[in-house]
């Protein structure tokens, strides 16, 4: 018999139907026994009585625990007008088994999953990652993400991009943040790097003429962790050429628009279109350039999207040397190249963020792509000749082979999804995260390697530190 999901048993009333899936509750009530069968399409009530069963399904019905994997097949009836249960999809009907097969047992499980999981032990929830994740909670979360992505995907493609997958294994070229360093075997004492984004290669696939490139990217960045930071998370990175600020503000504003209309129907906007600020007035007026501008915190569904415009080039780090405030690829804003000799610190750049109710969920900015200005800012940056020749050089030699005018973003996946479920940390909304130390307690990563192996990648563990 072909087997039947829960959410089909509604519309099965007097069929004869096979279920498969966990059970998610089993309440004995002796002349009958009363399970919750759980599958992918969530929770239907099987009715057992054992006086009916077969011998083999008696014994079995005797052992069966929560989180068994059973195969059952029975009869769907309707419930009677007391029985039924408003608050379950399935709560018009119950199975009445006529069979009932153990496919896999299970331990008790260390903490109960038909319930929120949310108050349990966080570590333990990490450690039984695969268990946390039969939550009805974290089922939706991770389905919801999977909704999201499809819909960026999908409206990309509708809007002539094309995605491009980048490399991980790239080289060590200082954005901003720590880079995760990779060994080489075969390059004796040379190592890779893991993305801290594709940043590079998307303005080099504008070079290379695709003109709208776009990625579901896997960014890696040893920083220390916060709720909304992890060490892996996932951007939607987008460049196009040919454009200006206002283009990708417009095309960015539309998408996010259109994701709430056709997922979130029920959220509404605190302001359409989105408010826009500069980065001084946002600091000026509300002591951070990514402010909460919701008119009510308490209301889940409020959206307050907003426009953060004309961010500094640079900043100054603790010890006082000058950095890329965003990134040293971002132009700067014509009025203010003049000041680029004179008054670095003054000049703002054409960058951008997209805040959400308090967190920043994209930045971005028109770059540049005239060799000289790039040049001029590694200059400005304190990144002397050799240094850009070896860590930049490959921009400086692509610019000099008719790189258009570009420009892109990148919306943190994980962020919205996190603000769009209404969960606390983007550790709700990814499917195996990892700590606030950055370790994964599932597998036990970072872990010793092998003698063997580290002699192979040409490392000697330092044991005095
Ligand atoms: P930026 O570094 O601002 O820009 O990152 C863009 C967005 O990525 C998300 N994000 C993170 N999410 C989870 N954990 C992290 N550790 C983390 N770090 C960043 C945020 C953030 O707004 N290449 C540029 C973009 C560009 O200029 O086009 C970049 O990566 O939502």
């Amino acid at each position: 018999m072909k087997r039947t999901l829960n959410i089909e048993t509604v519309n099965l009333i007097g069929g004869k139907i096979k279920l498969c899936g966990w059970v998610n509750a089993r309440r004995n009530m002796g002349k009958v026994v009363f399970l919750d069968m759980r599958d992918r399409s969530g929770v239907v009530q099987v009715v057992c009585v054992p006086s009916e069963l077969d011998g083999t399904s008696q014994k079995n019905l005797d052992e069966i625990r929560t989180e068994f994997v059973l195969e059952i097949e029975g009869d769907v009836q309707a419930r009677g007008d007391k029985q039924v249960n408003v608050e379950m999809a399935t709560g018009t009907v119950e199975v009445l088994a006529k069979s009932v097969k153990i496919l896999n047992a299970s331990e008790t499980t260390p903490f109960e999953i038909d319930k929120d999981t949310s108050s349990i032990n966080e570590e333990l929830r990490l450690k039984y990652r695969y268990l946390d994740l039969r939550s009805e909670r974290m089922q939706k979360n991770i389905r919801l993400r999977d909704r999201i992505i499809d819909f960026f995907r999908t409206y990309m493609h509708k809007n002539d991009f094309v995605e491009i997958e980048t490399p991980i294994l790239m080289k060590g070229t200082p954005e901003g943040s720590r880079e995760y360093i990779v060994p080489s075997r075969l390059h004796s004492g040379k190592f890779y790097v893991l993305p801290q984004s594709p940043q590079q290669f998307k303005q080099l696939a504008m070079v290379a003429g695709f003109e709208r490139y776009f990625q579901v990217a896997r960014c890696f960045r040893d920083e220390d962790q916060r709720g909304d930071r992890q060490p892996e998370f996932t951007q939607l990175d987008y460049e196009m050429s040919f454009v200006e600020q206002e283009d990708i503000l417009r095309f960015t504003e539309q998408m996010f628009i259109e994701m709430v209309e056709t997922l979130f129907p029920k959220k509404h906007l605190t302001s359409n279109p989105f408010q826009r600020m500069t980065y001084a007035e946002a600091v000026e007026k509300y002591g951070t350039d990514k402010p909460d501008l919701r008119k009510n915190k308490d209301d889940n569904n409020e959206l307050a999207f907003a426009w953060v415009l004309d961010f500094p080039m640079f900043e100054k780090d603790v010890e006082g040397n000058v950095q890329a405030m965003h990134h040293p690829f971002c132009s700067v804003k014509p009025e203010d190249h003049s000041k680029l000799d004179t008054d670095p610190m003054s000049v703002r750049a054409n960058a951008y963020d997209l805040v959400l109710n308090g967190y920043e969920l994209s930045s971005g900015s028109i770059r540049i792509h005239e060799r000289a200005l790039q040049k001029k800012i590694f200059d400005l940056l304190g990144i002397g000749e050799d240094e850009q020749k070896a860590k930049f050089g490959h921009m400086l030699e692509a610019f000099m082979y008719g790189a258009p005018p570009h420009g892109g973003f990148a919306p943190g996946i994980d962020r919205i999804v996190m603000l769009m479920a209404g969960e606390p940390n983007i550790r709700e909304v990814i499917a195996f995260p990892k700590t606030g130390d950055a370790r994964d307690l599932l597998m036990n990563a970072p872990s010793m390697m092998p003698e063997k192996s580290l002699r192979e990648a040409h490392i000697k563990i330092d044991e005095s530190k």
